[in-house]
């Protein structure tokens, strides 16, 4: 699959070469609390190693004969009692099937020098590299003059091009992301009581992530009750929740590098009132309204014209005299992938294999009362599917699971 995803890359670049710069390790001392070590995602999408400090330099020839080169630290039995067995150039090989690898301190003497003098390399004329100059390795070749007698492209495109379409791992982890978050969602609806603080909430949650074996989660988790239900990004999730309100949870778990991204709205008392489900339905029949159009070849701009003119047809009276479109401020949607915000462009059509999510929600804040309801779908051949189906969606089954249906 990795070589796979090596050779669709190459089938977008012309003759050059593409550097690939991996994350580096985030030292304890600077970072105590947030020191472990996450792999550059598109590092991380063609070579599937969690190695720091390490580049990955790939040949683009027009006669097809294109080649892979890793540079990865050497392993340090001294530091290994810190670190655990590591994996150096000789693992690698072993790991990756990619037969040149050296070790990190050769990628100047054996890349860069190599590029300076040119000669073996000058038929080379693209030069591939990642905005963000800002990465070291990108940094040196831009400051030893090695862009000359090359144009410089940016490799940031044809590789979301690629991440935008996911292939059948990547299906597979962001199914199992979906799943777990809406395990954790279940949870937060079956656990969740009035006097409860929100904080407790995102502990179950991200209890609930790791017991189910997510590495981490996808962003900070929003858990926003009553007056906060309105607050989009509200991550600080300190307040008491009141018998009466609405809590919003916008949560993802990660699994293996893709994460989820599932927004749930449920009554801390477990019984919607009858203005909560007033609005809660509409924001889910426009979902619905959405969801049945997603198929190949429709856009967003489409999916949320759709959604616009749902709200302005349905909210009669709901949100005063305008209605209830003006009130959903934010995006329908985003894709989903390794970012939670992935790459990819928002013009292009939806193709098998990308994923989305959709997302309206409405804001009322006089009220204090806002509902956000927010699936990951897949587009498929015949049409779509919802990957976080198992989260509860209607008043019926949330309050069902709540205890508080009739
Ligand atoms: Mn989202």
């Amino acid at each position: 699959m990795l070589e796979a995803r090596r050779e669709q890359l190459f089938e977008r670049l012309k003759e050059g070469i593409a550097v690939i710069r991996s994350a580096d390790r985030r030292a304890y001392d600077e970072y105590p609390q947030d020191s472990d070590f996450r792999q550059d995602n598109n590092f991380y999408y063609l070579t599937g190693l969690e190695t720091p400090e390490s580049w990955l330099v790939m040949f683009s020839r027009s006669d097809g004969r294109d080649s892979v080169v890793l540079f990865v630290p050497e392993r340090d039995p001294s530091q290994e009692i810190w670190t655990g067995s590591q994996v150096g150039p000789a693992e690698v090989k072993k790991l990756t099937g990619i037969k040149s690898v050296y070790p990190s301190s050769e990628f100047e003497k054996r890349f860069l020098r190599q590029l300076a003098r040119g000669a073996q390399l000058a038929k080379y004329t693209h030069l591939y590299l990642l905005a963000g100059v800002g990465v070291p390795g990108v940094r040196e070749i831009v400051d030893l003059g090695l862009e000359t007698h090359r144009s410089i492209s940016d490799l940031g495109e044809p590789l979301a091009e690629l991440r935008q379409v996911k292939d059948s791992v990547e299906l597979a982890r962001l199914r199992r992301a979906a799943w777990i978050t809406g395990e954790a969602q279940r949870e937060a609806m079956r656990s969740v009581r009035p006097g409860m603080y929100e904080y407790e909430l995102e502990a179950l949650i991200e209890y609930v992530f790791r017991l189910r074996g997510a590495e981490r989660v996808g962003f900070p988790s929003i858990v926003g009750s009553g007056p906060n239900s309105v607050i989009l990004h509200h991550d600080k999730n300190r307040r008491r929740m009141e018998d009466g309100d609405l809590v919003v949870v916008d949560v993802g778990a990660e699994f293996e590098y893709y994460t989820a991204d599932v927004t749930r709205t449920f009554p801390v008392n477990g019984k919607f009132s009858e203005r909560q489900r007033e609005v809660y339905e509409l924001v889910l029949a426009t979902q619905e309204a959405v969801l049945e159009a997603i198929r190949p070849g429709v856009t967003m701009r489409e999916l949320r014209a759709i959604a616009d003119r749902y709200l302005r047809e349905h909210s009669s009276g709901l949100c005063g005299r305008s209605g209830c479109q003006k009130y959903f401020v934010h995006g329908l949607g985003h894709w989903l992938g390794m970012d939670v915000h992935d790459v990819g462009s928002y013009t292009s059509a939806l193709e098998p294999g990308m994923v989305l999510t959709v997302e309206p929600g409405i804001y009322l804040a006089e009220e204090g009362l806002g509902v956000r309801i927010e699936d990951d779908v897949l587009v498929t051949e015949e049409g779509h599917e919802v990957l976080s189906k198992n989260a509860p969606r209607t008043v019926w089954e949330i309050e069902d699971l709540m205890g508080r249906a009739p």
